[in-house]
């Protein structure tokens, strides 16, 4: 039998917490042959929750899951863990400024870096998840200088399978027959969802999906703005944001990098990347990846026309705006 996978969820007392912790205890992330040990964390004010969701973990008896750790110490919950999923951080509330929520999310990642740098198990790969996950997942780069720069990503996944599902339902086609949509830039209202390279299969063999949509003024309009505004879209509807989605879309990260992505398949990751693309070096940034090995890596030689040009620029100047404010609040 393999031995288990330490897998640490911060903020896992949350909505998503909730929805994800026993996705993992399932094999959903690792595979259902991988038993795992989770790692919760949450901070003080939601410690008796968390021991609920604990208790919950115990009484769904999950074959794959040989053991629970549920803290509110940093360093206990990081100790080990070979896997980081960073779900915890401060929310944005009413009448905030901007840069007061940027501030207590920087040291948040500031303070959580350092414990996985000096706890974690040495490759430990980390995937944010908590908002501005971009920005944040730069800051936990940053004050972990000792974890591979390759080892630490976000999450735009969730962004990635909003764009296949809206492709699946214009075209009437199972989602499953859908792939190679890309997710450029910011997981924000600025990022660029791109259907250039996105094909369908069909009886017919594998068709473009801008063959197949031929209504360029939906894909290059409303198709962009449906995902980019999803978030909200949930939020309306359910007065709550998205979990199970995020959730899956976490699980889905995690176990493409892990486990490598199909061939001739491409996801989208938020990562920091070596200037491909023309983008400015220095930020974490979502791309196209295929992964094998455990190790993700870019999609290089992708055609990029004008429209995408000023879209994928854009996503870039407003995370290095993000940037330049997170680095005014470590002052
Ligand atoms: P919740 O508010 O339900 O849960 C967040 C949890 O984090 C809470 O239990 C809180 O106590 C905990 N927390 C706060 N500070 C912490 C700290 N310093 N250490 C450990 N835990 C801490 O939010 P939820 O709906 O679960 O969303 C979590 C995060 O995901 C938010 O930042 C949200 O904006 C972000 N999202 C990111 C998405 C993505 O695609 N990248 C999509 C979904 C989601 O909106």
């Amino acid at each position: 039998a393999k031995d288990p996978v330490r897998v640490l969820v911060t903020g896992a007392a949350g909505q998503i917490g909730y929805a994800l912790v026993p996705m993992i205890a399932r094999g959903v992330m690792l595979g259902p042959d991988q038993p795992v040990i989770l790692h919760m964390l949450d901070i003080a004010p939601a410690a008796e929750s968390l021991n609920g969701v604990k208790m919950e973990l115990v009484d769904a008896a999950f074959p794959l899951l040989k053991g629970v750790v549920a803290t509110t110490d940093v360093v206990e919950a990081c100790t080990g863990v070979n896997i980081a999923v960073m779900v915890g951080g401060f929310p944005r509330k009413e009448g905030m400024e901007r840069k007061d929520v940027m501030s207590k999310n920087v040291s948040i990642y500031k303070s959580q870096a350092s414990a996985l740098e000096k706890h974690a198990a040495a490759n430990c790969k980390v995937l944010v998840v908590a908002n501005p996950a971009n920005t944040n997942a730069l800051i936990l780069k940053e004050f972990a200088p000792s974890i591979p720069e390759r080892n630490i990503s976000c999450l735009t996944r969730l962004d990635h399978n909003r764009a296949l599902g809206q492709i699946s339902e214009r075209l009437n086609v199972q989602v499953s027959d859908v792939k190679n949509v890309i997710i450029w830039g910011n997981h924000s209202s600025t990022q660029y969802p791109d259907v250039n390279h996105a094909t369908v299969n069909t009886p017919a063999g594998e068709k473009p999906v801008r063959e197949l949509v031929s209504d360029d003024a939906w894909l290059n309009g409303e198709f962009i703005s449906t995902v980019q505004q999803r978030g909200a879209a949930i939020i309306k509807a359910r007065k709550l944001s998205s979990a199970l989605s995020a959730a899956s879309a976490a699980c889905d990260h995690i176990r493409d990098w892990v486990l490598g992505t199909p061939q001739g398949t491409f996801v989208s990751m938020g990562v920091y990347f070596d200037g491909s693309y023309n983008v400015p070096f220095g930020l974490i940034y979502s791309f196209p990846v295929t992964c094998a090995n455990g190790e993700w890596k870019i999609v290089q030689g992708l055609s990029i026309d004008e429209f995408s040009r000023k879209k994928l620029d854009l996503t870039a100047e407003e995370l290095s705006e993000e940037k330049n404010l997170a680095y005014s609040c470590l002052s």
